[in-house]
């Protein structure tokens, strides 16, 4: 899909292509629908970012609400939206051994417990070791930084599930 197509794009369809490049936030696809044309795919991206990024804390905090716990219980459900199903796929999430399971959902509780969200984290580029280990490291950071950590993270989720999209190359870090 190229750009031209994009802008060619009426409400509705815009919001069913780009509805969940911010898991469960189609809102914030129909916010960026307005802001066409978009010169290119980094452009596209910056919309959706600066989006999050003028969001009151109450929105943020609401946006990483809006993200299945990694192996929690929606992927026990079948309740995962395409894209976070292959992307905790990938990271081998959808096959850890109980031992594992049971060691990120006791993390998981512990970090939602401490910061009030959940934690979110960009799956595919990982794997379960290392999910576990950098959620015990974020279980550890205060809670401002901790903030900016995990919108970080959504921003990485979205930049690959835009990528996948429009058929292009992620754009850097
Ligand atoms: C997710 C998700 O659904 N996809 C991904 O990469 N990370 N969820 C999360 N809590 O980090």
């Amino acid at each position: 899909m190229d750009i031209e197509k994009v802008n060619s794009m009426d409400f509705g369809e815009f919001v069913d292509v780009f509805g969940n490049v911010v898991e469960r936030c189609p809102l914030i696809a129909a916010a960026v629908w307005s802001q066409r044309p978009f010169s290119d795919l980094e452009d596209l991206e910056k919309h959706f970012f600066a989006f999050i990024d003028g969001l009151p804390q109450a929105g943020q905090e609401g946006v990483l609400r809006c993200h299945p716990d990694l192996a929690g219980c929606e992927l026990q459900r079948g309740a995962l939206s395409a894209e976070s199903l292959r992307e905790q796929s990938a990271a081998g999430l959808t096959s850890l051994g109980a031992a594992e399971r049971l060691r990120l959902a006791e993390l998981n509780a512990q970090y939602r417990a401490r910061f009030g969200f959940p934690f979110v984290l960009a799956a595919r580029l990982r794997d379960p070791e290392a999910v576990l280990r950098e959620l015990a490291r974020r279980l550890r950071c205060l809670p401002a930084q901790e903030l900016r950590t995990a919108l970080g993270e959504v921003k990485k989720i979205g930049r690959l599930r835009l990528a996948d999209l429009l058929g292009g190359h992620p754009l850097g870090p």
